[in-house]
């Protein structure tokens, strides 16, 4: 009997940790979009045009695709949204 509350005592302990990592992990990883993002745009244009997408073999393969409204241009906003549907797989995308 004891030993079941143990197991169960553990069990959740368990789950609630993985739940805050998954939401540490989360948290990172849109600062960090956000980081990359300000190191890409050199000029400070609030923009990765182009050129400044040719720094990142990644971002000038899928320029394209990342680029959501198609004016030629990174914004901020479509960064994060690209690196949040390629990090947080399974999970339905931000509008
Ligand atoms: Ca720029
Ligand atoms: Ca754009």
């Amino acid at each position: 009997m004891k030993a079941a509350y143990v197991f169960l005592a553990v069990g959740l302990a368990a789950a609630s940790t993985s739940t805050l990592v998954s939401a540490e992990a989360a948290k990172k990883a849109e600062a960090s979009a956000e980081t990359v993002f300000s190191a890409l745009d050199q000029d400070s244009s609030g923009y990765i045009e182009t050129a400044e997408a040719a720094q990142s073999k990644e971002l000038t393969e899928q320029f394209t695709m990342v680029d959501a409204d198609q004016d030629g241009k990174i914004s901020a906003d479509e960064y994060t949204l690209y690196k949040g549907e390629s990090t947080a797989a399974g999970e339905p995308a931000k509008q």
